[in-house]
């Protein structure tokens, strides 16, 4: 049984249902994942934790393990064991990086993700536009912050670039991830019961403004090598901290890889598909063939070359992404194969 003690309690950790479960058992928040277990916190204390012997079960689809977000049951046991995943609000997930097919998820259980850049000479509105693909269907809202305006940059050009690309409603935000008075506008996106995620690559200011909203220094940040503006690899896991706003924020490591899941819908380029829907010619390969809106659009200047561009490349990704999930799902269905469960493979998920 639960109280209204243990409601306010959990408050702290994100959740926000009325009410509590009626379960008798331990209800905590997947915080972090090592490499040796799992962090979870009660919103009172945080532990330890194993994934029970289910979730380690050789070929298991990696998205039906314990994630950072996740609010789990656990046994009353000396060594807790997450025995169940409740279900989830919101999953955002990408593919693995690397050769093998795998959904990894990235977080769970959140409201928004923010996709931080920096406009440095990490800024590219073509990786926000694939950041916004993974956000689509995840079940949670997407807000693109720039980082790094203080540095003499032409913020004003950079915005301008940015919203040539993104529907008329993305949240932008540019922000000094070291100063509080610029960063207190998310405040919106954190407040009591709600949670987000923080995405981007290595050195775009993750940590930095993660400290900035925890008001200490508790995240390890990195020097950036000023000649690629690329950051080191200082966070090693994914966690979620709780903010003085009353939100929770899930600080990820830098991700060199985004690939698509092959689930995605490409919402964000429902206007060229649109416009190809009107080609003279149904099979147009939008080369030279007579009648072709794509071009059309191209010389006019309707259409950006650079969107056109990233909208082929994640086209042709989702379709050979969508291909293989569907030989894997087939092969998955035919005979098991034998072998015994490898441990300790579950929490392999970094880059
Ligand atoms: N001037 C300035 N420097 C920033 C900003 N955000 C991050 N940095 C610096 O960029 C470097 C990388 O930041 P860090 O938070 O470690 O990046 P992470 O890899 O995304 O966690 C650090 O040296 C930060 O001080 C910003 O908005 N303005
Ligand atoms: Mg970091
Ligand atoms: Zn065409």
């Amino acid at each position: 049984m639960t109280d209204s003690s243990d409601l306010a309690r959990l408050r702290h950790i994100g959740w926000r249902d009325p009410a509590l479960p009626d379960d008798p058992r331990r209800l905590a928040r997947v915080v972090a994942q090592h490499r040796a277990g799992y962090e979870v916190h009660d919103g009172s204390v945080a532990f330890n934790a194993q994934p029970a012997g289910p979730f380690l079960k050789r070929g298991l689809d990696p998205s039906l393990r314990p994630a950072v977000g996740d609010f789990v049951f656990l046994d009353h046991a000396s060594h807790p064991v997450i025995e169940a995943v409740l279900p989830r609000r919101s999953v955002l997930t990408r593919a693995a990086a690397g050769e093998r097919y795998e959904r990894q998820i990235i977080a769970t259980n959140i409201d928004y993700v923010l996709v931080l850049t920096g406009l440095d000479g990490d800024f590219n509105p073509s990786r926000i536009e694939r950041y916004l693909t993974l956000v689509e269907g995840s079940g949670a809202h997407p807000v693109v912050l720039l980082s790094k305006a203080d540095t003499g940059v032409d913020v004003a050009a950079a915005i301008a670039a940015l919203e040539t690309r993104l529907p008329a409603d993305a949240a932008v935000h540019a922000i000094n991830a070291k100063d509080p008075a610029t960063v207190d506008l998310l405040a919106a996106y954190l407040g009591p019961g709600m949670s987000a995620v923080l995405v981007g690559s290595s050195g775009a200011g993750k940590s930095t403004l993660t400290n900035t909203l925890l008001g200490e220094e508790r995240m390890a940040t990195g020097a950036v090598r000023t000649n690629d503006s690329r950051g080191r690899h200082t966070t090693t896991h994914r966690a979620l901290l709780s903010l003085p706003t009353g939100g929770c924020l899930i600080d990820t490591p830098g991700m060199r890889e985004l690939k698509l899941t092959g689930e995605e819908n490409l919402d964000l380029f429902a206007d060229i598909e649109a416009l190809a829907a009107q080609c003279r010619f149904a099979d147009c390969s939008h080369g030279n063939e007579p009648g072709c809106a794509i071009q059309a659009a191209l010389a006019s200047g309707e259409l950006s070359p650079l969107r056109w561009r990233n909208y082929l490349k994640l086209h042709d990704e989702r379709e050979e992404q969508a291909a293989t999930l569907e030989a894997r799902l087939k092969r998955k269905a035919g005979p098991k194969p034998a072998g015994k469960p490898r441990r300790g493979d579950w929490s392999r998920n970094e880059d």
